[in-house]
């Protein structure tokens, strides 16, 4: 097991109710939002700081990253924190699978959704099947510090509904080319974290990260920017780090209240 019994305590958490008081109340929340398309800041996913976990979309085009980066995170974070991860695919179950494979997790904290249809629907349009996932992995392994929801593969117009996440990761690959922040799209623009991904293969396909960097800047005004290599052992710390930060301000968040 990664996870200590003494989680509580070392975080100072107070959780005082029962999980099934915490299903209950995200569950009615969860009908309330089924239908809601809006991702803006007006929305936040229900459930406050002390009932649930942080819960992080990581979104972005096929292939460029997504599942690397969930196993990263685990594996840097997982020996301090407490974490879960539900994914996304159209017709299968492989980022599971291929998550439980790399075992950077146990295998019950992983839960794929197979959404049968567009990726884009199941994490903003209908986000039902995510977040009774969500729920249930929260509930049987609470208290949990941080939930991922990996999206399936999309376009650079898929972003998450806000009442699924409270934060979104974005990420690009160099390999589709220097061009591609230029382009823009919610994703990019708007994501709380975009992570520009594989710069290992910049040399190889002849991708600019610094046009990247300045395009994403022109676009993202002073929202951050990570550039990672997922092959690297230490090349994705700058992207653990920021997520230390957001769970550390939602504690906080836990501990004002009430
Ligand atoms: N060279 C290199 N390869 C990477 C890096 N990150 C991921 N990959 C590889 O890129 C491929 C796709 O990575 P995934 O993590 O599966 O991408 P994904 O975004 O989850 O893909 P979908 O879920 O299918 O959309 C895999 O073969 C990874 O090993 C990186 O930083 N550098
Ligand atoms: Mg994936």
């Amino acid at each position: 097991m990664l996870h200590d019994q003494s989680h509580d305590d070392a975080h100072g958490h107070s959780h005082g109710h029962s999980h099934s008081q915490a299903h209950d109340h995200a569950h009615d929340h969860a009908h309330d939002h089924a239908h809601d398309d809006s991702h803006d800041r007006e929305h936040p996913a229900p459930g406050s700081a002390s009932e649930r976990a942080l819960r992080i979309g990581v979104g972005g085009p096929v292939g460029s990253g997504k599942t690397a980066l969930v196993a990263a995170m685990c594996r840097l974070l997982a020996p301090e924190m407490s974490i879960v991860v539900v994914t996304n695919d159209i017709f299968t179950r492989e980022d599971a699978e291929a998550l439980r494979r790399m075992r950077v997790l146990d295998d019950d904290r992983i839960v794929p959704v197979e959404t049968g249809c567009c990726p884009h629907t199941a994490i903003r349009d209908d986000i039902s099947a995510n977040l009774d996932a969500i729920e249930q992995l929260e509930a049987l392994h609470g208290p949990v510090d941080v939930t991922f929801v990996e999206s399936g593969g999309d376009n650079l117009t898929a972003v998450f509904s806000r009442a699924l996440v409270d934060h979104q990761i974005f990420v690009l690959d160099v390999a589709g080319g220097d061009k591609v922040p230029r382009k823009g799209g919610p994703g990019v623009t708007t994501a709380d974290l975009l992570v520009i991904n594989k710069t290992d293969l910049a040399p190889l396909v002849g991708a600019d990260l610094e046009v990247m960097r300045g395009d994403s800047i022109a676009r993202r005004g002073a929202l951050p920017i990570e550039f990672t290599s997922l092959v690297e052992i230490d090349g994705a710390t700058a992207v653990a780090d920021w997520i230390r930060e957001r769970v550390a301000f939602w504690r906080g968040r836990a501990l004002a209240m009430p």
